[in-house]
């Protein structure tokens, strides 16, 4: 049986998700199932191809919601995950119980972990220490700006090398891999191994130029990397640089070539002090997120309107009147 796993692409935790439910629909299934792993990203429009619906079985994890036909299991925990009214209530119509959403889960494996156990008797702890990883890694909860920049340790390896794991086949053998092989011995692969020095030189590259670029204005850091080039940037460096500054806005091109805007919440600071839902400042853009971080992505040759959403943002979190500028 074909099991199509749509999953959240360039994520540790939508790599997680997408390994933990395999291995939950293997248990749960009589049938023997052979998963195909596809990232999806956002963007602007509708993020689905009718080919991703094309397995005996579909299943979307750790990404948003769709009311496709074909689409048999869901799991989320994005705020953003429901784009309309229709969406929300086509989920809640869904009377199956293959459909799960918890903004509250701090991450979209251990929602997946939780409800196999509960409601599907599947038990996933061999995978705990991975799930563990997802907690800390989608919500930011490391202990300093450093643990977040320095890939020192086999989760933070290769959260960075799925950040650049972009193809359907990429995605397919690193997570056969991660069932197969288990956290460290995926790590250490070689080809992680390669990607994560090149990563090590980029991050000091991305540095130096953010170093250069950033400006702080009240409590908002910005940065404007549009016409440096593609990049792929860790959005923890603002705050390696500059540890007080509440919110973090910035503009670069991805790897891809697209226009990414990344908007976050310096999760070393006190969470109250957080005044903006941030997936909600994104949405009203196209893109989407968690109410701490979020973004955006446009084609390449939108930088202007790149600009102005950049802006935009940027007034909003400084509580900045809609003439004055950066
Ligand atoms: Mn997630």
């Amino acid at each position: 049986m074909r099991v199509h796993v749509l999953h959240h692409g360039h994520c540790f935790d939508g790599m997680v998700s997408a390994c933990v439910f395999a291995a939950f629909l293997r248990q749960h299934c009589p049938q023997p199932v052979t998963p195909v792993f596809i990232p999806k990203h956002y963007g602007n429009g509708d993020p689905f191809d009718e080919s991703d619906f094309a397995g005996d079985i579909n299943a979307c994890v750790d990404f948003r919601y769709t009311r496709h036909p074909r689409l048999h299991w869901y799991f989320d925990h994005h705020r953003s995950a429901f784009q309309s009214a229709e969406d929300r209530g086509h989920f809640v119509a869904d009377g199956e119980r293959r459909k799960f959403h918890d903004a509250d889960a701090p991450s979209c494996a251990r929602l997946i972990a939780q409800i196999a156990r509960d409601q599907f008797d599947v038990d996933l702890s061999p995978f705990n220490q991975l799930i563990e990883w997802a907690d800390t890694i989608d919500r930011a909860r490391f202990p300093s700006p450093a643990a977040a920049v320095t890939l020192e340790n086999p989760a933070m390896r290769l959260a960075a090398f799925v950040q650049v794991c972009d193809d359907q086949p990429a995605a397919q053998s690193l997570i056969d891999r991660l069932t197969r092989d288990g956290l460290e011995a995926t790590a250490l692969a070689p080809d992680v191994a390669a990607v994560v020095e090149a990563r090590q030189r980029e991050r000091e590259i991305n540095l130096a130029l953010l170093d250069r670029r950033a400006r702080i204005r009240g409590e908002v850091l910005t940065y404007d990397l549009l016409g440096d080039g593609p990049r792929v940037l860790n959005h923890f460096l603002p705050y390696y640089l500059h540890p007080t500054v509440r919110y973090a806005v910035g503009t670069y091109e991805g790897s891809d070539g697209s226009l990414r805007l990344s908007v976050g919440f310096n999760p070393w600071l006190d969470p109250s002090t957080r005044e903006h839902d941030l997936a909600a400042l994104c949405e009203a853009h196209g893109g989407g997120g968690h109410a701490y971080v979020g973004g955006c992505t446009l084609s390449a040759g939108e930088k202007d309107r790149m600009r102005t959403i950049w802006a935009s943002v940027s007034r909003v979190l400084r509580r900045a009147p809609a003439a004055s500028s950066l």
